[in-house]
């Protein structure tokens, strides 16, 4: 604040608070994915965002909300979830900004590691109140799904129509069975109580200071979302969920990308998360930053994790 000019100052001193729930949500809404559909139209149909990021003129949001979407070779689901997503951050009357992690080369992807880059780049820009961590491929379809923090982690993500909306509980149940077809004693422990917590989730700056954030050493598919649910377990906060008609998604059908095979030693891995969080995740989150890109629609942050710093 003291760094705002009298004006400004002055002019968002005048400005109410928005209230908790915007007048303008719509609800349930039917989404359509144009085949041909480029950027440039997108940032056409958003001319008032720029560098990523909006506030409402009306009121004075709430929260300041970080939106950070790990990239790698998606190009167009993240077209389309730029399309959907800066109009329905806006209804939801949000100051947010839009950050995608881009991971540069070819090597094995890290999506944990990438969304503690998000974190710790955004926070040099803004102060932001509540961070979102978001899946390239899965676009909200009610607007009543708030992208806020509220006092404890929430899971947005409740159903998805790819899977014809069944509880994400459901399928991680059937995911698992088929995946391990012989558990071993460890694995059984560790699944009994992980439940889901992947795809999109809303934690506080604090919250997720809290549990050092991601772990860094998930290379590949898979894990990384378990062991966040486990810190957050640890550290006695307790995830909440949308209603299940209010938490859904569609997530843009995908198969397996290169470079993001299934990561074998997930298990053990979160077999040691309570032994080493303090040590792996924000605090211990090396990179090389290659760029740091404004663009109209997002800010693309682009960083290496093979060569030193
Ligand atoms: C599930 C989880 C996801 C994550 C993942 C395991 C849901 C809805 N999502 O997603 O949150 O836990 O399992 O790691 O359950 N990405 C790229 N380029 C790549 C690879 C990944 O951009 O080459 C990004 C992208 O944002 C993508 C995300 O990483 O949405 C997760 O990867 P996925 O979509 O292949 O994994 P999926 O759908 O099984
Ligand atoms: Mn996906």
């Amino acid at each position: 604040e003291e760094t705002l000019g009298h004006d400004a100052a002055t002019k968002k001193a005048e400005l109410a608070h928005c209230p908790p729930v915007s007048p303008n949500l719509r609800g349930q809404s039917k989404l359509v994915f144009k085949p041909d559909l480029t950027l440039e139209e997108v940032q056409a149909e958003n001319p008032k965002v720029s560098q990523g990021r909006h506030r409402p003129e009306e009121c004075q949001a709430l929260q300041r909300v970080a939106i950070l979407i790990p990239h790698r070779n998606r190009e167009r689901h993240l077209i389309y979830l730029l399309e959907h997503l800066h109009p329905f951050l806006q209804r939801q009357q949000l100051d947010y900004g839009i950050y995608i992690i881009h991971q540069a080369g070819s090597k094995k992807f890290n999506r944990a590691k990438l969304l503690n880059v998000g974190y710790l780049e955004a926070l040099k820009e803004e102060n932001w109140d509540c961070f979102i961590f978001h899946d390239v491929d899965l676009v909200p379809e009610n607007d009543f799904n708030q992208y806020t923090c509220g006092d404890q982690p929430k899971h947005l993500v409740v159903g998805r129509n790819s899977t014809g909306y069944r509880t994400e509980d459901s399928i991680l149940k059937r995911k698992k069975e088929n995946d391990d077809q012989k558990p071993t004693e460890a694995k059984r422990r560790v699944l009994r109580y992980s439940k889901y917590f992947g795809g999109v989730t809303a934690l506080s700056r604090e919250q997720f200071f809290k549990v050092n954030g991601f772990s860094n050493n998930y290379w590949g598919w898979g894990g990384e979302d378990d062991d966040l649910r486990l810190r957050v377990e640890l550290h006695k906060m307790k995830i909440s969920r949308p209603k299940p008609d209010v938490g859904k998604y569609t997530m843009i059908f995908h198969t397996r990308d290169k470079g993001n095979e299934v990561n074998m030693g997930r298990m053990k891995l979160l077999q040691q998360m309570s032994r080493v969080w303090k040590t792996d995740g924000l605090s211990s989150c090396t990179y090389r930053l290659l760029s740091v890109e404004h663009n109209p629609l997002y800010t693309n942050i682009t960083v290496d994790f093979w060569t030193a710093a």
